[in-house]
């Protein structure tokens, strides 16, 4: 059987985790930090999580994870089958951890650690993330999905990512990005009802809810 490796208090880990659910691709989950210990460099060169091994060979990255889920299990399809549209899908998802994720990722240590925030990540995560958010809304469809009228990868990518730089922004910045951008909101209120999506959600919030800072 896959392993997935992570925590469930990682963004991407539950990203990962909800994609196997929705693919109905059997997996165990082995809890792991990530680490540049070189026990976790092995599997995972960045040291990040998640990770998944396979017949005892490691592969990370998240969104390879996805492309690799959809060619051992093409049903049901998480990207369009037409080419551009499923290129489209993956320019969502790009943008969202590219753009997104990674300048809000700055704040981690003030958010998940209560560091003090640094005055100069302040200044420059946040033309980042407004240029990211301008991205997104030039790209988001939220009909009712992000990329379309069907449910992809990019939802699942979406969910999460937007859900860890809005958790970020809004203890940062006292910025809540739903508010810039129409229809994110009810689009992840949605997300949020899935099945899938909502049990892993659960279990990630469980995870924050003992770790994050009062
Ligand atoms: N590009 C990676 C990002 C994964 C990532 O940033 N994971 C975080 C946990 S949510 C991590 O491992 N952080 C530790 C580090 O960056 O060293 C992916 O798509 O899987």
């Amino acid at each position: 059987m896959i392993k997935l490796y992570g925590i469930n208090l990682s963004n991407y880990f539950s990203t990962a985790k909800a994609a196997f659910v929705e693919k109905n691709v059997p997996f165990e989950e082995v809890s792991v930090m990530p680490s540049q210990e070189p026990e976790v460099l092995a599997l995972s060169p960045m040291g990040k999580v998640p990770y998944i091994e396979v017949d005892g060979t490691p592969l990370s990255e998240t969104n390879v994870i996805f492309d690799y889920l959809e060619d051992i299990q093409p049903q049901p399809a998480l990207y369009p089958s037409d080419a551009w549209a499923k290129a489209k899908t993956k320019e969502i998802i790009r943008v969202v951890e590219l753009y997104l994720d990674a300048p809000a990722r700055r704040h981690l240590p003030s958010v998940y650690f209560g560091a003090p925030v640094d005055q100069t990540v302040y200044e420059q995560a946040r033309p980042d993330l407004d240029k990211g958010l301008r991205a997104l809304k030039q790209l988001a469809r939220f009909a009712p999905y992000i990329a379309g009228d069907t449910f992809t990868f990019a939802d699942i990518a979406a969910y999460f990512q937007l859900r860890f730089t809005n958790l970020h922004t809004t203890k940062i910045y006292d910025w809540d990005i739903a508010d810039d951008l129409p229809g994110l909101g009810a689009y992840l209120d949605l997300l949020g009802q899935r099945p899938s999506i909502k049990a892993v959600d659960s279990v990630m919030q469980e995870a924050l809810a003992g770790f994050l800072p009062k």
